[in-house]
């Protein structure tokens, strides 16, 4: 049933693809309520031929609307989220405002779309989106988790400036324009280098996007046994994180046996031939909606475990086709 949509954030570059991503997918939106704050309202946002004006968020804004996309940070979601539903919408947040909030599921659709919905089978009316970071891993560990029991994932990632969204990309340009860019990666230069620091620390010495990789990995793969030890990267690429995965599992496997998995998995697609030199990159994930997995191979020097390497497009499937993705479940169960 056609449905209208608000998307909260919709100017910024998640916000941009998830309108890209739903006009790409023909999800059956009678119209787009483009909502943004005061900077950018008044802007002119196209969807399927039509125009529509940016609009503030308020109560009456979002009175009639079925789904409500949200990407326009923690605060904002806090802010709306709530009244959103109050009027009736179902509420897809990007933001981490409520991603731990034992309330609101934290859904990838390939892994547990079943989160989505409560008791009576009605959509819950608020649904975190995960971090980027961490919906490319579970999409992968899912099947290994499945048919080899999950014990441990040392995860080291390599993460696109636009994970900072407009900011991050705008930064790297200018550096590489010769400008000298001081707010971005805490105050270092991101242009041929690597920050090995994503948000802010915390307390037990692992920054905020390493602990969002641990915490939200164990809630959306439902088991709290997983270990996640993790290091994030940013790195001045565009396209997509990249991920170096070390994964122990409880029972051993043939490397040929976890190659079909993979192969065969929601949402996969494997890149992996040493001999073509072909394996997943930032540079040819860019736009697509698949996690690519490449350099499988055993981990010689521990048992039971492997290692691999995998690409997804941060903007996408971490962000705006994920997002997508749940609103389609949630109308397709609404038949
Ligand atoms: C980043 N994952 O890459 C965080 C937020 N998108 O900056």
């Amino acid at each position: 049933s056609r449905c209208r949509v608000a998307v909260l954030g919709a100017t910024g570059l998640v916000g941009r693809t998830m309108i890209q991503v739903l006009e790409e997918r023909n999800f059956p939106a009678t119209e787009i309520i483009p909502l943004a704050s005061s900077r950018s309202a008044g802007q002119v946002v196209k969807f399927q031929g039509k125009e529509f004006i940016t609009q503030l968020p308020s109560r009456e804004v979002f009175r009639g609307v079925d789904i409500a996309l949200f990407s326009a940070g923690a605060t904002a979601s806090k802010e709306w989220a709530k009244v959103a539903a109050e009027e009736g919408a179902i509420v897809i947040d990007n933001s981490s405002a409520f991603r731990m909030d034992p309330e609101v599921p934290l859904v990838v659709p390939e892994v547990n779309p079943e989160a989505i919905f409560k008791a009576d089978g009605t959509p819950e009316l608020i649904i975190a989106n995960p971090n980027c970071s961490t919906i490319q891993m579970v999409v992968v560990l899912k099947p290994l988790h499945d048919r080899f029991g999950l014990k441990r994932v040392v995860v080291s990632t390599y993460q696109s400036v636009t994970g900072k969204g407009k900011a991050g990309r705008d930064a790297l340009e200018s550096e590489l324009a010769g400008e000298k860019q001081e707010k971005f990666t805490h105050f270092h230069q991101i242009a041929f280098n690597a920050v090995p620091q994503i948000d802010v620390f915390t307390d037990n010495g692992y920054t905020k996007e390493e602990m969002k990789m641990v915490n939200e990995t164990r809630k959306i793969m439902g088991d709290d046994t997983i270990s996640v030890s993790p290091t994030t990267v940013r790195i001045p690429v565009y396209g997509g994180h990249g991920e170096s995965l070390n994964i122990e599992l409880d029972r051993d496997f043939e490397i040929d046996e976890v190659r079909e998995l993979l192969r065969t998995a929601p949402g996969i697609i494997l890149q992996d031939d040493p001999s073509a030199s072909l394996y997943p990159m930032p540079l040819t994930s860019y736009e697509r909606d698949e996690v690519f997995v490449g350099r499988l191979r055993r981990d010689y020097w521990h048992p039971r475990t492997l290692n691999m390497w995998i690409v997804a497009d941060n903007l996408r499937k971490g962000a705006a086709t994920n997002a997508v993705q749940i609103a389609e479940v949630v109308i397709a169960k609404k038949g």
